[in-house]
């Protein structure tokens, strides 16, 4: 099948492409397609994946499929959640945001160390079809952030997060250790699941 994955973030697409690979199904990123970015206006990651994904899905008539996620803190009332992009401001600078998780917390508890360490990743995919139906498909995988940033993998968040369990950041993982783990991972499966139990 042909799928416009309805994403800009290069992270995302590189994501999306390793798992859908083995089963066949081709994608085409919103980015390459030219797409328009739909600006995120919802206050849920549900409410933004499933306006970013019908956006795609009108521009090119295809299925497609959106990801919004991002990590939510507990110490910080979930903070930055929706908010996860645009903390590293137009730039797309990940350390400044990094930067702000701690000074926010440092903020509000006097040091890191005095802070609560639980965190959460969420994904949420909408796919929404021609026919005019939206799927929406929930994935969460907790952990604990960790002070300084550790390893190069991943994107964004990732270096600051280890997962419930591990030792290691998703950053300093490989790839597919990290993918078998993922929130993206577990909303995937959701999803597959989902649409194998409908046909
Ligand atoms: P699109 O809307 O075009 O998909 P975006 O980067 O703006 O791209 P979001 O609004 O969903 O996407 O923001 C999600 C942010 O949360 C993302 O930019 C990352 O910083 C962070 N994030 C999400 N999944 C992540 C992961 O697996 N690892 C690290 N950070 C992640």
């Amino acid at each position: 099948g042909e799928l416009v994955l309805a994403t800009h973030n290069k992270g995302k697409v590189r994501e999306f492409e390793a798992m859908f690979q083995p089963r066949g199904v081709t994608i085409r990123s919103a980015a390459d397609l030219g797409l328009a970015e739909p600006e995120e206006t919802g206050s849920t990651f549900e409410a933004n994946a499933i306006l970013k994904a019908e956006a795609a899905m009108v521009a090119t008539g295809l299925p497609a499929l959106a990801d919004d996620s991002g990590l939510a803190v507990a110490g910080l009332d979930g903070a930055p959640g929706i908010y996860s992009a645009r903390w590293a401001g137009p730039g797309g600078d990940f350390n400044m945001a990094i930067a702000r998780v701690f000074r926010e917390l440092e903020g509000r508890y006097g040091s890191f160390a005095a802070a609560p360490k639980e965190a959460a990743f969420i994904a949420v995919l909408a796919l929404a079809w021609p026919d005019g139906r939206t799927l929406t498909f929930p994935g969460v995988v907790d952990g604990r952030i960790v002070e300084a940033p550790r390893g190069e993998g991943g994107f964004g968040y990732d270096p600051i997060f280890i997962p419930l369990g591990h030792t290691q950041t998703f950053g300093q993982m490989s790839a597919a250790d990290k993918h078998k783990i993922s929130h993206r991972r577990r909303a995937i499966d959701a999803m597959v699941k989902a649409l194998f139990a409908e046909s």
